[in-house]
């Protein structure tokens, strides 16, 4: 005879719908109004970023860019719920939760010129740099979450991860050691529906990416990732939770990719037009700002002013980094290692002999 000796369930969070409206109940930051505007601000401010960081790689003045459009609510949602003593171990797009902890735009920009002092960044130094293999960044924030528990300091480290780094070995390596040994770390999977080209379907048979939380032994919520206060909210209760000693948790964070890729990437190749413009309608930005004016904590006036901040501030951090005098290109070698492999070392002479040929960078 058979018995069941284990059942799961997957919830998911929704506090903003798309219209604006709340659905389930208002966190308390979310009854303080500051907190729900300065929140606003940053994905404002985000969202002009990225666009003008777009242009200066159409204009040969950034090297590839790594698009956030869409993902504005799941970033800053996690910026905001993170202390500053915590860990951030990101992937390579999160500069709404970058910049929230005080990572500086012209700091992304070097970073994205091919300058490793972009990686330098003025916010916290403890933060890890970006990590472009994919879930590598997993297993350093389990790394870091462990020598928390073992110096018995209150601190949590967050990973995020896309949709595809889930069927990373890495990933589950993480999940299993954090689960296994309680580790106060906190894993979002920022869920985009797309692999640069894979769709989430062909990525996955589970039904929910939260799911994969459950073989590790730590919770696992799935979250509107285009609403804010959702976001915001499930992470400081999974952060609350590891801080006092409960152990790792896994949020899935549901958003759609509304970018390319990258700048490298022609998404109009592989997907279809339809759902790109079904996703624009439930995209982050809409919903908060129909909540404010909604509540009358915003109107146009007040709309086109914060627009011209963030316009001035990009415009400046963009002078600051055309300003930056460029790094010898034997500056991405010299931190490697100790002692150049032979290979490396001929590579370094190729640069050498090279160096300002090719007339790009900053
Ligand atoms: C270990 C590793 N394998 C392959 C790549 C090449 N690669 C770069 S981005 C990417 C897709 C990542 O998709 P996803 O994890 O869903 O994150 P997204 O970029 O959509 O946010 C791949 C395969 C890589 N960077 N690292």
């Amino acid at each position: 005879m058979k018995k069941t000796v284990a059942e799961y369930r997957v919830d998911h969070l929704q506090i903003l719908d798309p219209e604006g409206k709340v659905v389930s109940e208002l966190p308390a930051f979310a009854r303080d109004t500051d907190e729900l505007l300065t929140m606003y601000r940053s994905m404002s401010l985000v969202r002009t970023f990225d666009t003008k960081a777009i242009n200066l790689q159409r204009t040969g003045k950034l090297g590839t860019y790594a698009s956030c459009l869409g993902h504005e609510a799941t970033h800053v949602g996690v910026g905001a719920a993170m202390a500053p003593e915590d860990v951030f171990a990101p992937m390579y797009r999160e500069y709404g939760a970058q910049m929230w902890r005080g990572v500086k735009m012209s700091e992304i920009l070097l970073y994205w010129g091919g300058d490793e002092r972009g990686n330098n960044f003025a916010g916290p130094k403890h933060d890890f740099p970006w990590c472009v293999p994919i879930a590598t960044q997993c297993l350093h924030a389990a790394g870091a979450a462990m020598a928390f528990k073992l110096r018995g300091e209150k601190r949590c480290a967050v990973s995020s991860i896309g949709d595809g780094g889930t069927s990373e070995g890495a990933f589950y390596e993480a999940l299993n050691l954090a689960g296994a040994q309680q580790l106060p770390a906190v894993f979002m999977v920022v869920n985009n529906k797309w692999a640069i080209s894979v769709p989430l379907h062909l990525q996955t048979a589970a039904e929910t990416l939260a799911q994969k939380a459950i073989a590790a032994g730590m919770p696992g919520i799935q979250v509107d990732g285009n609403d804010v206060i959702a976001v915001r909210a499930a992470v400081s209760a999974a952060l609350e939770r590891a801080r006092s000693g409960g152990g790792p948790a896994l949020i899935e964070a549901m958003t759609y990719r509304l970018s390319d890729h990258t700048t490298a990437d022609d998404a109009t190749r592989y997907r279809p037009k339809e759902e790109v413009e079904e996703a624009w309608g439930f995209e982050p930005l809409i919903r908060i700002r129909r909540y404010l004016m909604n509540e009358g904590l915003w109107d146009e006036q007040r709309e086109q002013q914060m627009l011209e901040e963030c316009a001035r501030e990009v415009d400046a951090a963009v002078d600051e980094y055309l300003a930056t005098p460029r790094m010898p290109v034997s500056a991405m070698f010299e931190h490697m290692y100790a002692t150049l492999p032979e290979a490396m070392q001929e590579q370094l002479e190729t640069a050498v002999r090279y160096e300002g040929t090719n007339g790009s960078g900053h």
